[in-house]
């Protein structure tokens, strides 16, 4: 396969004017007639093109005969401005790789990103080439949906038209028998817009929630940003088969169905709040994104990890700020982290690439948006608004690189950022480490880094009795090695560093487990309290797989003061109570040089969990009491009753379930009803329960992912369950969600993904071979399970590294998919 080079960036030959579509839609074979204008630009044209029927091909009306190769269309045009029209036929019927039109339970939808538009029509499909579109669609479903304003419409056909000049890849037509739940929106610039959330007809009671997220994130991006809707109509459409969450289309946001639907009976607090974040993050690409796009997709941070950044930022002002930060680390640490501790590791900007849908990763969404967090924190909150405005007055309707967005920043403060761009060029975490020392009333903090970054370190100081003495102040670590000095001080201070997880690095500070138990106890930094929890627990957990230890006496009772305090934020307690995952355990035991043990790390990890039960024993009761008043999907209740269900699992290693099948049988919404199943799998105990959550929801696609996902987590023999649910008739594995929904939990599944007999690793790889053939970039995704081979002893790599060749070695292997394997095959 051939490699795509950062370093090989060339402009575009010609500029594109204009762009008008016409759409004869036909599952088998449909129509697409385009006519583009295109400025003067040289003789030699080449258009980007796969899987196309070429049917007519004109230049200024004038017919020319060519014959497009396996990738596009090589034309000699004329040496001025032109006109070229061509018309190709399609068949989005047959289209199972989601990637340009297709249809998904009978609507016809699309989806260009990356380069899913060629596979539409001979096109330009770069995002550095921008232009106006007119779209007109004939069809004889009800709803006719493309980008931008309304213009025409007729029995059986409408015509869109989009002013904003766009690249390919936020196209997007959607056509189907939809209706829509519907509300209007009044800009701060008295733009008065219709929205409306397109469902098939019976789902439209499920929109509410996803409506007013869209009405906050529009307002909240006008107050924060001061960034305002740009057209008459914004459009949202669900669909069940999608291979990514979203996809902010311009004006005609195209969602994956489970991140838009939801009631209470159906969606878990955590899907609520995922809704209300992505539907965010959708919109909030309209600017950052949309109106300034990327110059070339090594770029593509510039736009997710800024629209990552903003959508943190709008769930924190939302929701609970501290608790969304420890929520968003943990996502990093499990996802991020493992990405740049192994084989896939690659910078948040990278330079290279054989398959670009292989790179919107945890890298570029979740350390981009880290990047930007860094940059905020180093330059100040005032500062880092006024590089926004000037980043959206210099930069509007353009394609960009990250040299510009750091100009921006350099321009709008003086601030030399030649040593932070390192940040999107150098893979991997980071270690900083901390050392201490106290001499005559002066505290000096000495930091050291394995790299040469700019590292923002956010230090507070505690005094013996817990008060704080020195506010958080952020250090800049530029060098090697660098000292910083507190003076002053009455006693010796505890040290809180690295407060709000100010850098996204591997921090090393030796200090003793009493040490951490005083800042779990102390810490204002409600993140470094959390933080200090968990490394607590981690240490006790590697004990216990290491060495047989008991769990810690010192550890349970600092846990024991937090969970049960009653003044404490719920949603604090609940994240505290939250047992570090075993992928986890296994990654930490491996940088500390241990090789992990799957079986041993999950009996430990169960063997805490039972002792936490025990020390908790009398203050379970009140802990699982039902949360008063009427449900919201506020982050109060929904902290209450993550708390509660953390309780319950704990409670029912006490009574075998009894509570939980209480709380199963009672339960009015779902995030009680998966919690009290979850709890009863554990303990064994969830037949009954699992019928009868089975025989309820057996009709709802996005429930029942949950139903396959809740058996393979919590199975003692994860694979053995996954292959008899591939069996069942539901297990539709041509749907991402299903697949995801299956595969997903059985490589989450830890001890049973990893199963020395090998049958894990056998039964991913038999179904990303069968995926490969039908979905690449979903098989290819779901690849990544593979990569952290080389954690575990040789038998499990050899294993794994004969299933990854196995894989390569599959007749007719995708890019998407080979790129992966290889990668990690080494
Ligand atoms: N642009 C792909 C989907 C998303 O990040 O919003
Ligand atoms: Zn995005």
């Amino acid at each position: 396969s051939e490699t795509v080079r950062l370093a090989d960036y060339t402009p575009f030959s010609h500029s594109v004017e204009h762009v008008a579509m016409t759409f004869r839609l036909a599952p088998e074979a449909t129509r697409v007639t385009t006519r583009i204008r295109f400025g003067a630009g040289g003789t030699a044209l080449r258009l980007d093109g796969e899987g196309l029927r070429l049917l007519a091909l004109r230049i200024d009306g004038a017919a020319v005969s060519a014959e497009p190769d396996a990738t596009g269309l090589s034309l000699t045009v004329p040496d001025r401005a032109f006109v070229l029209e061509t018309e190709v036929e399609i068949a989005p019927a047959g289209n199972t790789a989601l990637e340009g039109l297709y249809m998904s339970g009978g609507m016809y939808c699309t989806q260009c990103e990356a380069e899913g538009f060629r596979k539409i029509t001979f096109y330009p499909d770069r995002p550095d080439v921008m232009a106006p579109f007119h779209v007109r669609i004939e069809s004889e479903m009800p709803v006719l949906l493309s980008n931008g304003n309304p213009s025409a419409q007729g029995p059986g056909w409408a015509e869109w038209d989009d002013p904003w000049p766009k690249p390919s890849y936020l196209f997007a037509l959607v056509a189907g028998d939809l209706v829509a739940h519907s509300d209007r929106f009044t800009t701060m610039e008295g733009r008065d817009v219709a929205l409306n959330i397109w469902v098939r007809p019976g789902d439209e009671d499920r929109c509410a929630y996803a409506m007013d997220s869209l009405k906050r994130s529009m307002r909240w991006d006008e107050e924060v940003y001061g960034r305002a809707y740009d057209l008459s109509v914004f459009n949202i459409v669900a669909v069940d088969d999608f291979n990514m969450g979203a996809m902010e289309n311009k004006g005609l946001n195209i969602f994956n169905s489970k991140y838009v639907l939801a009631l209470p009976q159906t969606a878990t607090d955590e899907d609520f709040a995922r809704i209300e974040a992505i539907i965010a993050h959708e919109y909030f690409h309209n600017w950052t994104g949309n109106r300034i796009t990327c110059r070339d997709w090594f770029q593509l941070c510039l736009k997710e990890g800024l629209t990552v950044f903003r959508d943190q930022q709008f769930s924190a002002d939302m929701r609970s700020a501290a608790v969304k930060r420890i929520e968003d680390v943990l996502t990093l640490r499990a996802r991020q982290f493992r990405e740049d501790a192994g084989p896939l590791a690659h910078p948040v900007r990278p330079d290279a690439y054989e398959e670009i849908n292989n790179f919107y990763t945890a890298t570029v969404y979740e350390k981009g948006a880290e990047v930007i967090g860094m940059l905020k924190r180093l330059v100040g909150d005032e500062a880092y608004g006024r590089a926004l405005d000037l980043y959206f007055e210099r930069h509007d309707g353009q394609a960009c690189t990250i040299e510009d967005w750091l100009r921006v920043f350099e321009d709008a403060t003086g601030r030399d950022l030649t040593q932070f761009a390192r940040w999107y060029t150098e893979a991997g975490t980071p270690r900083v480490t901390a050392e201490e020392s106290w001499e005559g009333g002066t505290f000096t903090l000495t930091l050291s880094q394995d790299g040469a970054k700019v590292i923002p370190v956010a230090v507070g100081l505690l005094d013996p009795s817990g008060q704080e003495v020195r506010p958080t102040e952020v250090l800049e670590l530029t060098e090697a090695r660098q000292s910083f000095r507190f003076d002053g001080l009455a006693a010796r201070p505890v040290a809180s560093v690295l407060r709000g997880f100010s850098a996204p690095v591997l921090l090393e500070k030796p200090s003793s487990a009493e040490e951490r138990a005083f800042l779990l106890a102390h810490d204002t930094d409600p993140f470094n309290r959390w933080d200090a929890g968990r490394s607590l627990a981690k240490e006790v957990l590697s004990q216990m797989v290491v060495r047989g230890d008991a769990p810690s006496a010192l550890w349970l009772d600092a846990l024991a003061e937090v969970v049960l305090d009653g003044g404490l934020d719920p949603a604090f307690r609940a994240l505290t109570l939250r047992l570090p995952a075993e992928d986890d355990i296994a990654r930490t035991l491996h940088e500390a040089g241990v090789t992990p043990d799957p079986d041993r790390i999950h009996a430990a990890r169960r063997a805490m969990g039972d002792a936490l039960a025990e020390r908790l024993r009398d203050g379970l009761g009140d802990l699982v009491a039902p949360v008063p008043g009427p449900w919201s999907p506020d982050a109060g209740q929904a902290g209450a009753r993550a708390l509660r269900m953390q309780a319950l699992g704990l409670l029912s290693r006490l009574d075998g379930g009894a509570e939980a099948q209480r709380v199963f049988d009672a339960a009015d919404n779902m995030t009680e009803e998966v919690g009290a199943l979850s709890a009863l799998l554990d303990a064994g105990a969830g037949v009954a329960a699992l019928r009868a959550f089975g025989d309820r929801w057996q009709h709802d696609r996005i429930v029942m992912d949950k139903w396959f996902t809740l058996q393979i987590l919590h199975a003692g023999d994860a694979p053995a369950v996954t292959a008899a649910l591939v069996e069942h008739p539901l297990f539709d594995w041509k749907n991402p969600n299903r697949f995801r929904a299956v595969f997903g939990a059985l490589s989450a599944n830890h001890a049973g993904f990893h199963r020395i007999d090998g049958s894990g690793y056998r039964l991913l790889a038999d179904w990303l071979i069968r995926l490969d053939a039908a979905n690449p970039q979903t098989a290819a995704r779901m690849s990544q399970a593979f990569d952290s081979m080389s954690r575990y002893d040789a038998d499990r790599q050899a294993m794994m590294a004969a299933e990854l060749e196995r894989i390569l070695n599959a007749p007719g292997l995708s890019r998407d998919l080979s790129e992966m394997a290889g990668r990690m095959a080494g």
